[in-house]
């Protein structure tokens, strides 16, 4: 049996939490391929970004057409693109059929605050790499952003659903909104929800209290990028992606790597 390929389009955390480290863990751990192609390196560890310095969108290019050229890329998954011109560069791959299936996580800054984006880059992920996308799986102060809506004004599930059917209309083939950031965190529950054109799913985990759930974002598109290319449906692939990743930050929930959000528990999540 050979590997499925799949690729990730991101940025580089240099504490491992997030980024192309925890796209390329949960790869291994679901057992599929991964390739990279780096957008931007980040100086970070597990409580602040020093400093950020992205690539050009050309050699972003450059790095999806080698691996393109000679490995079948089933999906892709995009994370961190730092720049505009790199989202609109990553639209044109997928227009020219390179990436596969497409998973967009629209990264636009970090949980503490810190810019993962240049300006321009919330009209070109609406413009350029929405429409593309078979998931998009933005935060709920990312879909938000996208849809131009103040996150203060989202007091309930529906007024989620209403912020998700935003983001699908700009053409993605289904929409994820994540419910992380739902009741400022303190709900008991996370609710996330999904919105495609045969309708609306509510899915409700309870809320894992640690404080190392840095790159969990990440690490459920990722999860999903890898189930779609072995074959998952969509919603599958999204249930599957929760799981992991809720028994990922399960078995990490001890875990003191460093004094602010640790990574989650990547590889042993099967023994939760
Ligand atoms: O979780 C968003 C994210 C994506 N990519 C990189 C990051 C982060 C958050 O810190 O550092 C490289």
């Amino acid at each position: 049996m050979q590997p499925v390929c799949v690729l990730t389009i991101a940025g580089s955390d240099s504490g491992g939490g997030a980024g192309i480290e925890a796209d390329l863990r949960t790869f291994a751990s679901l057992g599929v391929h991964g390739c990279v192609a780096i957008t931007a390196i980040t100086a970070q560890n597990t409580y602040e970004v020093r400093a950020v310095a992205a690539l050009e969108a050309e050699m972003v290019r450059t790095q999806v057409e080698t691996v393109s050229d000679d490995l079948s890329i089933r999906a892709t998954k995009t994370g961190m693109l730092a720049r505009p011109a790199t989202v609109v560069e990553v639209g044109a791959l997928a227009r020219e059929g390179r990436l596969g299936l497409l998973v967009v996580d629209p990264v636009l800054v970090t949980s503490s605050g810190h810019p993962l984006m240049e300006h321009g880059g919330i009209e070109a992920y609406r413009s350029a790499l929405l429409p593309y996308a078979t998931v998009a799986t933005p935060n709920l102060l990312e879909a938000c952003a996208l849809v131009d809506l103040d996150p203060r004004t989202i007091h309930s599930v529906d007024d989620m659903v209403g912020v998700a059917q935003g983001v699908l209309d700009f053409g993605p083939q289904v929409v994820l909104v994540k419910g992380g950031h739902y009741a400022g965190t303190h709900a008991e529950t996370t609710p996330d929800v999904i919105v495609s054109s045969s309708g609306v799913v509510i899915l409700e985990s309870a809320r894992v209290v640690t404080s190392n759930d840095h790159g969990t974002g990440c690490s459920l598109a990722a999860a999903i990028t890898a189930r779609l290319a072995l074959g998952d449906t969509v919603h599958d692939a999204i249930s599957f992606a929760k799981t992991y990743v809720w028994r990922a930050l399960v078995g990490a929930a001890p875990w003191q790597l460093g004094k602010g959000h640790g990574p989650i528990d990547h590889l042993g999540w099967n023994s939760q």
